[in-house]
């Protein structure tokens, strides 16, 4: 969901680019297993995988919403945001008694009224035609990184916008878009496959839009499925039922995604998403209910027990201590320790640069003696220029496969990871490997602060 009138044009765009694969400037990585054969599920099982620890979750027992994690919406006026129609000219008017909670699901039903509902604060907006619901956890259940995950049932039909998203915590003292926006799930009727997932924030003077979205070639909606963001201080992944990888990832270092963030969910009709259409054409008849019903959500964190093992010289103060270079080439004088434009902390870092063509080198440490778990890689970089291949890695053997994360363009020091690792033989490399055909000035890659976290 998008929180102000005049961003119809992105919206739609963001919709448009998530049928053409993202508009991140990353190389997405490589795609994960295809879908499952079934078509509708319905209570979903879902393994967040490895390394993840349960920090919050909703399972919609009982028969009446925790009042402890949701706030109720119970006009269009919204006062956390302090606007009508939440910016987005929605056609709906939440009200309490349109949000239940039985048969162990929330749901959320819209139908269509001729009350011509309105609230004292929007009188400027005129009269809703529809009721429906709106809830979220802000002053309630605010949180920072992991993986949020719903299962969800959306309703089809045009002018249907089910969303499940998150806004962040500070939005009230800096507004949107500076606050960050990450829509996990938003459906249109005109692309019933796609589970639409975006990214919203301020940078660089502007409103900043990120689209992406998975499709598994078939509708979403009427069905169960799951609807995941995994979000890191520097990148998020979107997937669908648990499978599906969205066409692109975000990467990022943006303070609204390193601060908490709390959780809406709504069923809107209409708005800006469809291009502001009359109230007579949305798909939901005088008489008829459509409901979006929501099984569970549940917030996991990386590692509840996550701890970071000692490098050697990890901010590179030490020269080239505890530090490895492999260089097929001989360009190996590339990868040292300096106070070029400063270190992220402290005085020095590592750079790799090189004029000379061709150009590798691979960076690393070694660290034995580790216990079998997983592992992440994470430091921060600065970068520019255009190199063949720029990656922080890991790998459990000098020959073995590496994880890795490509680095994009960094003016500023952004923190980079690694995906996670699997060690079970005690030994792990871990650095930064890059390589150009062709030497250029403008290359450089600085890096600082490396930590090995044992998930
Ligand atoms: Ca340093």
């Amino acid at each position: 969901m998008h929180t102000r009138q005049d961003w119809r044009s992105t919206l739609v765009a963001a919709g448009v680019i998530a049928l053409v694969g993202g508009c991140g400037t990353e190389t997405p990585s490589t795609p994960e297993q295809p879908p499952l054969a079934s078509q509708e599920q319905g209570e979903l099982g879902y393994d967040p995988g490895a390394g993840w620890v349960l920090g919050w979750q909703d399972d919609f027992t009982g028969t009446s919403l925790n009042g402890a994690y949701w706030n109720v919406l119970t006009s269009n006026y919204d006062p956390v945001t302090n606007n009508c129609n939440f910016g987005t000219g929605e056609l709906e008017f939440p009200r309490a008694q349109n949000v239940t909670v039985g048969g162990g699901k929330l749901v959320i039903t819209a139908e269509r009224t001729s009350d011509g509902p309105m609230d004292s604060r929007c009188t400027g907006y005129g009269p809703r035609s529809f009721y429906s619901g709106r809830i979220h956890t802000k002053g309630k259940v605010e949180r920072r990184y992991g993986k949020l995950a719903a299962s969800i049932k959306v309703p089809s039909g045009w002018g249907m916008w089910p969303a499940f998203w998150t806004l962040g915590g500070n939005i009230s003292a800096v507004g949107w878009p500076s606050s960050g926006e990450i829509d996990i799930l938003e459906w249109h009727s005109n692309e019933p496959t796609w589970m639409k997932s975006a990214v919203h924030y301020f940078a660089n003077g502007a409103a900043q839009h990120f689209g992406t979205g998975a499709n598994r070639g078939y509708s979403v909606a009427d069905g169960f499925h799951v609807y995941e963001v995994e979000w890191t201080a520097s990148q998020m992944i979107f997937r669908l039922d648990n499978q599906v990888r969205a066409t692109a990832d975000f990467f990022h270092n943006q303070p609204a995604f390193q601060q908490n963030h709390y959780i809406l969910l709504n069923l809107a009709l209409g708005g800006n998403w469809y291009g502001n259409p009359a109230a007579s054409t949305i798909a939901l008849a005088s008489g008829e209910r459509k409901t979006m019903e929501v099984e569970w959500v549940r917030w996991y964190d990386a590692g509840g027990g996550s701890s970071t093992v000692p490098l050697t010289n990890p901010g590179f103060e030490s020269d080239m201590t505890g530090w490895a270079t492999w260089s097929p080439n001989g360009t190996e004088a590339a990868d040292f320790s300096e106070t070029y434009n400063g270190g992220h902390s402290g005085s020095y870092h590592l750079t790799q640069w090189n004029n000379g063509s061709p150009f590798e080198v691979w960076t690393y440490q070694t660290v034995s003696g580790l216990a079998s778990g997983n592992y992440k890689v994470r430091a921060w970089v600065r970068k520019g220029g255009s190199f063949d291949l720029s990656r922080i890695q890991a790998k459990t053997c000098g020959s073995c496969a590496p994880v890795y994360t490509d680095l994009g363009t960094y003016g500023a020091w952004t923190l980079v990871e690694t995906p996670a690792i699997s060690v079970t033989g005690g030994y792990l490399e871990l650095g930064f490997h890059t390589r150009a055909t062709v030497g250029n000035a403008a290359n450089f890659v600085h890096m600082d602060d490396v930590e090995l976290i044992r998930l």
